[in-house]
């Protein structure tokens, strides 16, 4: 298989001569260097473990209102740096508001998740426009313009979006699923309006994030959490081709900017994604072995991840020891330490200190 050669390994790429100059070690490594100790951040970093983030959302209301009015976002995207001093910060918001942004109805309950006004049809699908969406997500862009004016000078703001797959799904299915059985639906038996759709998210997503370094942003990431529960096929089709899509189109408008993919459950079809998206970064979920990551993924991108968030809640002496095998096992090329996907709500204060420790010594 083609590899794409390593840009720390001789070629100055612009993100390496952007890095060259840049005091922010989660820059340095996605330009493809070992850093010594690693940068962390967390995924979800922002939300309910934090007291004062439960109290903003009091404040706020609905979900919604909380990010897309800037001040209580710029609020939330630097409580966890204010507490634990992260490398990152990740712009609070969702990967919701660009479904909300292209005119669908899209409500959080508390407790409940997400809910939205699910795509029955073509209909529907015409209802759906990309015109607007620049000027309804004015407030995301605002907040992070105001993040990086008030961020440490050696924290890195990530701005990031779902991936079209799984936009498409809560837009499909009208909310959280565990069995996609319409967007699987829609796939298979309705190929020319997933198509539509799917190109409709790749245009809008990469807008999204266009705007987001526009304003200031200065590494994405693109979440695709139910790229795992699509057959093989149907995986290279409707992830990594669109995100190949987005990450490409992304290095042409922005070269200097790395982007992070997070193809969540793939197991190896990971090694697809190193080489043949583009992307400067993988994070990688809990189930990915450590070994076969550093021997196969990392000499082709950097990596991130993969602690998992139950391991975390739990504390203790097993944190210490599942920290450091996955320290040991990645820190000698480029890697990020992180999750291998959110933080639970139920993980308790103690249990970041103890972690932050271990990760910096
Ligand atoms: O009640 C509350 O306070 C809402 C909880 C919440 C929070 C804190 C939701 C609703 N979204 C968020 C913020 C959020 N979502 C961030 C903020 C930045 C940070 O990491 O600190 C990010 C990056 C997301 C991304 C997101 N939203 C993803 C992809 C990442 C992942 O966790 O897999 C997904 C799938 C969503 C949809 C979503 N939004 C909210 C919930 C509860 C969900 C998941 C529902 C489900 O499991 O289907």
């Amino acid at each position: 298989m083609e590899r794409k050669p390593r840009s720390g390994a001789g070629s100055a790429s612009s993100g390496q001569a952007a890095a060259e100059s840049s005091a922010k070690v989660l820059l340095q490594v996605l330009a493809g260097r070992a850093a010594d100790p690693p940068p962390i951040w967390l995924m979800r970093q922002a939300g309910r473990y934090l007291p004062e983030y439960r109290a903003l959302r009091r404040k706020a209301g609905q979900f919604l209102d909380l990010c897309l009015t800037p001040e209580l976002a710029v609020e939330a995207t630097l409580q966890p740096i204010r507490r634990y001093g992260f490398d990152a910060a990740i712009l609070f918001s969702d990967i919701l508001v660009v479904p909300h942004a292209l005119g669908q109805e899209v409500s959080f309950e508390e407790g409940r998740g997400p809910r939205l006004r699910p795509i029955q049809n073509a209909a529907d699908l015409d209802c759906l426009s990309g015109e607007g969406q620049r000027g309804r997500l004015r407030p995301v862009y605002a907040a992070i313009e105001e993040v990086r004016r008030r961020l440490p000078g050696e924290t890195t703001l990530i701005g990031f979006a779902g991936a079209p797959w799984t936009v498409a799904t809560y837009m499909l299915e009208g909310g959280s699923s565990r069995q996609f059985r319409t967007a699987k639906e829609w796939m298979a038996v309705r190929p020319k309006e997933f198509a539509r759709l799917m190109e409709l998210l790749v245009d809008s997503t990469f807008d999204h994030l266009s705007a987001q370094v526009s304003a200031g942003a200065e590494a994405l990431q693109i979440f695709d959490t139910w790229a795992g529960v699509l057959a093989a096929e149907d995986r290279r089709r409707w992830s990594l081709a669109p995100l190949s899509e987005i990450v490409a189109r992304l290095k042409a408008a922005h070269p200097e900017v790395p982007v992070i993919l997070f193809p969540r459950g793939t197991g190896e079809m990971y090694l697809e994604f190193a080489c043949r998206s583009g992307a400067d970064a993988l994070s990688l979920d809990p189930t990915v072995s450590l070994e076969w990551a550093r021997a196969e993924l990392q000499p082709c991108v950097a990596v991130q991840g993969n602690l998992d968030p139950r391991t975390l809640a739990d504390g203790g002496p097993q944190l210490d020891v599942a920290a450091r095998r996955i320290l040991d096992a990645f820190r000698a090329g480029p890697f990020i330490f992180n999750l291998g996907h959110g933080i639970l709500p139920e993980t308790k204060a103690e249990a970041f200190a103890r972690l932050v420790q271990v990760v910096r010594g």
